[in-house]
């Protein structure tokens, strides 16, 4: 079919939901290279060299073989003649000069550092950089006005900073399950995000939560953070209530989402007993910091109705890009318009009910890919 490997380069389609793309390739050196380039043109506010650099960037990630000049990328779709200057010096000399002096830049420094902060995007970082903060101490030391997700994100920053393992994640699927399941026995919870596409670290942890009975949500994820709340796990958190006036052709997630800071006792990793769970419920927030016996980790709680489960499953799964271009192509392609709630013929003028991410593929026209394929 036509997401097998290429053995042709002139075979591979345009659109990354059309190819596979595992998490292992052989052509890294050159794809942190654009993705720096890709990054660097989003914090300067240039979307549109920002998403050219991660189009050619997704392109070389599905390449069966390593390059080896430049006339192996000639007829790539996606590889204009900045991406090809970035592969020619990495080629010849191991390093691209443009991407070193990037790297070096205060301004880039800055905004990663910035950006990597729980609660600041681009926009506030650029705010802030303008404004002349360099460090996290500058932001510290000015009493500028922080939201309360900025505040947490500060305190914690170097437990977030840390990646989330694949052990950590499925801890914190257990604790989520048991907060869940105290309240519906028949909840159904699955891990989303970067380790449901194989990924064995992550940088938060993303969990999709349903039911068949739609009465059985109502309320739940407000029970469950209170139960999470009351054993002492959360280190923050806040709700984004379900979207009620969204349209059925917005491609905007409505989804009732909590964002959180979960701490994780270390001592919990091979032992669950309630005396532990005890202990971390007396220490009051200010000792917690002080004993290392814990770590933050940032966990996404998502909620969707059964009949957009899959709608749900698919968007959450990412990659960003790969999403990004699955909603593209069912634009451009299929004049269809899709959300992680559901698919809508812009056409017939109708919603595409799925039941399973392959009939969501099935309605595109698209071959099914694994999520392992999604790594666009
Ligand atoms: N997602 C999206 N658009 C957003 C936010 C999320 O499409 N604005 C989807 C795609 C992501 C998934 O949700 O893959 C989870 O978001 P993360 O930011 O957690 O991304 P990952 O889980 O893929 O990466 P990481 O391993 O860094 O957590
Ligand atoms: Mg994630």
């Amino acid at each position: 079919g036509s997401t097998e490997s290429f053995d042709n380069v002139t075979q591979i389609p345009s659109y990354a939901c059309q190819r596979r793309t595992s998490l292992l390739h052989q052509n890294k050196e050159i794809t942190d290279a654009l993705e720096i380039l890709a990054l660097s043109a989003s914090f300067q506010g240039s979307e549109a060299r920002s998403l050219a650099f991660a189009r050619s960037t997704s392109v070389l990630k599905c390449l069966p073989f390593k390059l080896q000049s430049l006339q192996d990328v000639k007829d790539l779709p996606w590889c204009g003649n900045h991406c090809k200057r970035v592969i020619q010096e990495i080629l010849e000399d191991g390093v691209c000069m443009e991407v070193e002096l990037v790297k070096d830049s205060e301004q880039y420094q800055s905004m990663k550092l910035l950006t990597s902060i729980f609660g600041v995007g681009v926009h506030t970082a650029k705010k802030w950089y303008q404004e002349g903060v360099r460090s996290l101490s500058d932001l510290n030391n000015n009493k500028r006005k922080l939201t309360a997700e900025q505040r947490a994100g500060l305190l914690h920053y170097k437990d977030l900073q840390q990646h989330v393992t694949r052990e950590e994640a499925e801890w914190v699927e257990h604790l989520v399950v048991r907060a869940l399941q105290s309240y519906v026995p028949d909840v159904q919870v699955t891990m989303t995000g970067g380790f449901r596409r194989g990924k064995e670290v992550g940088h938060d942890v993303d969990f999709l939560i349903t039911h068949p009975k739609e009465e059985a949500l109502n309320g739940l994820l407000k029970k469950a953070i209170s139960w999470l709340e009351s054993k002492g796990y959360l280190l923050y958190h806040h709700v984004k209530a379900r979207s009620q006036s969204f349209s059925k052709s917005s491609t905007m997630d409505g989804h009732e989402t909590c964002y959180s800071i979960v701490s994780l006792p270390n001592y919990y990793k091979h032992n669950w007993d309630c005396e532990a769970e005890e202990t971390l419920k007396n220490l009051d927030n200010s000792e917690k910091e002080t004993s290392h016996n814990w770590r933050a980790i940032r966990v996404d709680l998502v909620v969707a109705p059964y009949s957009e489960y899959s709608y749900a499953l698919l968007g959450w799964t990412g990659s960003k890009h790969f999403e990004r271009e699955l909603r593209r192509y069912s634009f451009e392609v299929k004049k269809m318009s899709l959300s992680s709630h559901g698919l809508f013929d812009n056409e017939k003028k109708c919603l595409l009910p799925a039941a399973s991410e392959e009939e969501v593929f099935a309605h595109l026209g698209l071959p099914f890919l694994l999520p392992f394929d999604r790594n666009a």
